[in-house]
């Protein structure tokens, strides 16, 4: 990628300029660190990241020496196995050139992005277009996730690796670049695959994301190599209406843009971003997960809900890579708006609709 972007888009009105636009941010990349301000910045911190060789693996303290076997699922459990390939996808912010909520047109955004794909067993076949957010993976206690990885992005000539959150693993299926300390699974370079193991344990219930963390994760999560875990308790039931929604967002330097994009799953405006359904009298489940380095707030109109320690919100706060859920049985029917509730990022897109039907 890099110098050969191509970005189709741009946004032509002013009055779309958000106080967010002008941000800057900063990217670790080995033994450097990169502040971008602009798309030729993108190009350098590319440049840095396709130029690092894989490291050799330093064996400098005991722990470094440990060697670890493949996780096997518990008595009961099962493998629950993934394949998925990163690759890059022309991707429309978007699509529908409308913000629904307050009525206006909005321009069309399509830019280069990065979405991990499910494919079928052993690399068969796709299994769909590429997506922001990635295959949602699914386990229940006891069982471990196998997450066949591909890096099919050849051109962005980059190592890439999946690393979870919430499950169990030991530091050779972390998929984190640690630099000398780097394992396998933290380097997984242009073409290459690797298959990380990660246990389902008791204390993985829940819902986590799961991102890219290899050498140059900042910029490649922000171009959407991201997607979410769901740990259930053995035997447990799913609710009616499940949904993962991710508040991140696109800044005009990976966009080509004007001004930053704040998004719900690759989408900005409502109408774009996902609308989301249910009944009156389901039990409806919304997973709400950080994925850029802002705090949101999740705010539905017409409902509360409990959170962890019991308290009633309706417009709890949601950090980097934390996760939120919004879980009630539906009891008020029609259409409401969703959105994060900091203003400058409910204004540049992050909002979208829930409509529910009486019956
Ligand atoms: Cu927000």
């Amino acid at each position: 990628m890099g110098g050969r972007d191509r970005f189709s888009a741009r946004l032509g009105r002013r009055d779309f300029l958000a106080a967010t636009g002008g941000a800057f941010f900063v990217c670790a990349l080995g033994e450097r660190q990169f502040t971008v301000r602009t798309a030729r910045d993108v190009q350098r911190v590319d440049a840095a990241a396709a130029s690092l060789r894989r490291p050799a693996s330093a064996r400098r303290d005991r722990v470094d020496s440990l060697s670890f076997a493949t996780p096997a699922p518990a008595p009961g459990g099962r493998r629950r196995e993934y394949w998925l390939v990163a690759r890059p996808v022309r991707w429309q912010v978007t699509p529908r050139g409308y913000d629904e909520w307050h009525a206006r047109r909005v321009p069309r955004v399509t830019f280069r992005a990065l979405a991990y794909q499910a494919w079928s067993a052993g690399f068969a076949h796709p299994l769909g277009p590429p997506r922001i957010p990635g295959p949602t993976l699914e386990a229940e206690v006891g069982d471990v996730i196998v997450v066949h990885f591909r890096n099919g992005a050849e051109r962005l000539r980059q190592a890439l690796t999946v690393h979870p959150h919430g499950v169990r693993y030991n530091p050779e299926y972390d998929g984190a670049y640690l630099g000398e300390f780097t394992r396998a699974g933290g380097f997984v370079a242009p073409g290459e695959e690797f298959t990380y193991v990660w246990e389902a344990t008791p204390d993985s219930v829940g819902v986590w994301p799961y991102h890219d963390h290899g050498p140059n994760h900042t910029l490649n999560t922000f171009r959407g190599l991201f997607g979410a875990i769901v740990v259930r308790e053995r035997g447990a039931a799913r609710p009616d209406r499940e949904y993962a929604l991710f508040l991140h967002n696109f800044p005009p330097q990976i966009t080509g843009a004007d001004t930053v994009l704040h998004c719900i799953n690759g989408r900005a405006f409502a109408g774009n971003t996902p609308t989301l359904r249910a009944r009156v009298g389901e039990r409806v489940a919304i997973h709400v997960i950080g994925m850029d380095s802002n705090f949101h707030t999740f705010h539905i109109h017409g409902h509360r809900w409990r959170d962890s320690a019991g308290a009633l919100v309706d417009c709890p706060t949601v950090g980097p890579n934390e996760t939120i859920t919004a879980a009630f049985t539906e009891d008020n029917p029609g259409r409401w708006l969703y959105h994060c509730h900091v203003f400058s990022h409910q204004d540049a897109g992050m909002a979208g609709w829930y409509l529910v039907d009486p019956r």
